[in-house]
């Protein structure tokens, strides 16, 4: 018979229903289940500091997510069933769920609460959108949540989930391109991670037009899914968060290096000659971008005959002077009988339809177009094998644009169908994983197509989980100041939700930049993960040479710099690859505690790598102020040292950032090469900086290409520094790739005036270098080398 109903009439108005009070549990797999007078609650172990928690009115989906890659493992410790309340134990968390009405709380072990749901409300629906509602405290701050503009502290801010092409975005808007529903709450000593699963439009509110008392956040369909993360710290978290959507497998070497774009680069004279300017000019660079014009009529997957007659051998020229070619590939497949792309789509059936069959058309810049459906699996395979037009010619790199997707309009209707790898859904559902799926199908295909090299793939759009397949760069941006500032805390944002290798449009896609800003803006993306130029079309030139020669002679200054960090910057990439710890780490990191980060004057600042503290500053001002958090840090380019918690005003003309090392502080540089295919000098230069505490860097190389290091062939090797006992030491190596580095030569920064120290036991006798540096050279062998001063 059929059970009691108690949803009639419920669609006839939009009057909230709440979960209401526990009713009975049951144990599962992995957790429990529990009804409530209005619905299912399940409560599922995925690690000691993991737990998901699902509800639905209905009774629960079958599980689907393009995001995690986790399953829930082992189980609660304990389980206690109270007359008032429910007691989950893991090893480090206890979640107490009380009965009447049904709410959540997640506390440590000794109690310390963390987070609990908000008592009056807890969790409500209004037709078919659900919300979550969690107490607020007093003071907390909110990071996260991917690619979105404002403050980095989003307390008392909205924001909504629903990709979307926006070119010329301006400092407060939302959304844009990236739905990432992962943010991190600090309050009190705690904090702790909530990565609501969901992939239809989302909203998140952390007590924007409230009295603080509450955040929340809502989907308009689907389940309430989320996880909770409860770390005991945020790298914990971030741990935790990039287990269970993935971590990014290290991109190829030379993606690392300067990028130089334009829309568009074309005919092959001008891309040639592009190139042996770089060279004449000794400006370093890697890669040479296509925009749409290399294509014939924007089709996917051609090239205009006219303008690269043979692109293999320009290609190959270009690859001989030490450049990568990638091209960029939008969805829409121009509907024209006799264009591969669109015969193969029909016939293998690829495109997205409406209900009944009929094929979707929107237009963009080929014209009419169908889409194909990248979640479906088969669509994907093609989609994949598809880059052989590219990867034939020898293109490495795949830049997947508009694919929010974005049409002229941008309005999809709501009842175009998708396959959802079987679960069939509509775009409702499927357009905030497009871009997630199409860069999914990308990288896949691609790297299968280049035989064991790793492909490089940027998207524009993506959802939680894009770290697994491409770097993310922000869009069409503008090329102000506050772009410039705004970028900077977009890229911290997506670094503590999972994405590490990202970047802006440096310099600025729309507009001109003052010279200034040019120049001041190269500085800052040296130190970004993803560093690109790139503009408009019909813009102004906006090469490093384009704005006269003091300009030119500091971009080359600062992309030499970019070079020499080679050896930091990819070990950051590395521990990236194992641990999630973002590139590009916004101080709220490291000192979630300091109410001194969040402040606008210095919510911009963030370390790059473990080591480097980065100081944006504007670029009209010859002098700013900068805080130190905790610890005490060194100006990197004259050694000045500043004590932590304290602001200080310091210079920063154009040709120097502000940019300080931890004390400690250790970093590996090569000598300038001009790409990253030539070899720089074979002696390595390590630089310690004084300190009381002890430190140590993870020093990572490998042969920069393929996935060899997957099965054991890099060099690893720690670099450790102990002021106490007055030792540096280099490890030493592990696995099975021999370093491009035969020597090194050790700088000590601010080391007072030691002018000899052992190493190995031998004496060695130091040189000067500046009045605070001394340095000596000696072999870089596998074995640990000892060096007590
Ligand atoms: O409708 O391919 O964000 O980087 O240069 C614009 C042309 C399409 C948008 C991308 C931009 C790219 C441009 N594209």
């Amino acid at each position: 018979m059929a059970a009691f109903i108690p949803f009639i009439g419920f669609c006839d108005n939009d009057l909230p229903v709440f979960l209401g009070s526990f009713k009975s549990m049951k144990q599962v797999e992995h957790g429990i289940l529990i009804t409530t007078d209005n619905a299912k609650v399940e409560v599922l172990h995925f690690s000691p500091t993991v737990v998901r928690i699902r509800i639905n009115r209905s009774g629960l989906q079958p599980e689907f997510s393009y995001a995690v890659i986790q399953q829930p493992a082992g189980n609660f410790k304990e389980i206690k069933d109270n007359q008032d309340s429910l007691v989950l134990l893991t090893d480090s968390l206890q979640v107490v769920i009380t009965k009447s009405p049904l709410r959540m709380k997640f506390s440590t072990l000794a109690g310390t609460i963390i987070s609990l749901d908000y008592q009056e409300y807890g969790l409500s629906w209004q037709g078919t959108e659900v919300t979550c509602y969690k107490k607020m405290f007093p003071a907390e701050k909110f990071i996260g949540l991917g690619e979105k503009t404002g403050p980095l502290n989003r307390h008392g801010n909205a924001y909504v989930n629903w990709n979307t092409d926006i070119p010329a975005y301006s400092y407060r808007q939302d959304p844009l391109y990236v739905t990432i529903p992962f943010y991190i709450g600090i309050h009190d000593d705690v904090a702790y991670g909530i990565f609501f699963d969901n992939s239809f439009r989302t909203k998140f509110n952390f007590g924007a037009s409230t009295d603080d008392e509450f955040s929340s956040f809502s989907a308009a369909n689907g389940e309430m899914n989320y996880y909770f993360f409860g770390a005991k710290n945020i790298a914990g978290v971030i741990r935790d968060y990039t287990l269970l959507t993935g971590r990014m497998k290290l991109p190829p070497y030379w993606s690392l290096g300067y990028q130089q774009c334009r829309w568009s680069y074309y005919p092959e004279s001008e891309v040639l000659n592009l190139a042996s300017t770089f060279r004449e000019k000794k400006i370093p660079c890697d890669v040479i971008y296509l925009d749409i014009h290399y294509m014939d009529n924007y089709k996917i997957f051609t090239w205009n005959k006219d303008r690269f007659p043979d692109p293999k051998s320009m290609i190959s020229k270009i690859n001989d002077m030490g450049f990568h070619v990638v091209t960029i590939v939008d969805p829409g497949i121009k509907i024209e009988k006799g264009y591969t792309g669109y015969d193969e789509g029909i016939k293998n059936d690829c495109f997205i339809k409406y209900p009944g069959g009929k094929l979707y058309t929107g237009s963009v810049w080929p014209g009419r177009c169908h889409f194909p459906d990248f979640t479906s699996p088969k669509v994907r395979e093609w989609w994949g094998k598809s880059f052989v037009a590219l990867t034939g010619p020898g293109v490495e790199g795949f830049w997947n644009d508009m694919n929010e997707p974005s049409t002229w309009g941008q309005s999809i209707p709501d009842i175009v169908r998708f396959d959802f790898d079987g679960h069939s859904s509509t775009i409702a559902e499927a357009h905030n994983v497009y871009g997630l799926n199409m860069s999914r199908a990308t990288y896949e295909g691609t790297k299968q197509l280049l035989d064991g090299k790793r492909p490089f793939v940027l998207t524009r759009a993506a959802y939680a989980g894009i770290q697994r397949y491409s770097a993310v760069w922000t869009g069409d941006n503008q090329a102000t100041e506050e772009d410039m500032m705004m970028a900077v805390r977009m890229v911290n944002s997506l670094g503590v939700s999972g994405v590490s290798f990202t970047g802006p449009d440096m310099g600025g896609f729309i507009g001109t930049p003052t010279n200034e800003l040019f120049a001041r803006w190269m500085s800052v993306g040296v130190y970004t993960p993803f560093l690109r130029n790139h503009a408009e079309v019909n813009s102004r030139r906006k090469e490093p040479w384009s704005f006269g020669e003091d300009i030119e002679e500091i971009s080359r200054q600062w992309i030499n710099q970019r070079y020499r960090l080679l050896p930091y910057l990819y070990s950051a990439f590395f521990e990236s690859t194992q641990t999630g710890m973002p590139v590009a780490r916004t101080l709220a990191i490291n000192y979630p505690g300091d109410e001194k980060i969040y402040e606008n004057e210095f919510q911009n600042e963030y370390l790059f790598g473990g080591e480097i503290l980065v100081a944006p500053a504007a670029s009209e001002r010859s002098y700013c102020n900068v805080y130190f958090p905790e610890g005490e840090w060194y100006r990197m380019n004259n050694d000045r040292l500043y004590k932590g918690k304290t602001e200080s005003v310091v210079d920063c003309p154009l040709d120097n950032l502000p940019v300080f090392v931890r004390s400690g502080g250790i970093i590996p540089l090569q000598s300038v090469i001009q790409n990253t295919s030539e070899k720089p000098s074979p002696t390595i230069e390590i630089n310690v900086w004084n300190g009381k505490v002890p430190n140590a860097f993870s020093y990572y190389e490998d042969d920069g290409i393929t996935y060899n290091y997957e099965s054991g062939q890099y060099c690893r090797r720690l670099i450790s520094f102990d002021p106490v006992k007055r030792t540096i030491t280099i490890g030493k190596t592990e696995g099975s790739f021999s370093s491009k580095f035969t020597a090194f030569r050790l700088v000590l920064h601010d080391f007072g005036d030691i002018m000899g120290l052992k190493v190995n036991g031998q004496d060695q006798t130091l040189k000067l270098r500046t009045s605070k540096q001394r340095f000596f050279e000696a072999a870089l062998t596998n074995e640990q080398i000892e060096i007590r001063y």
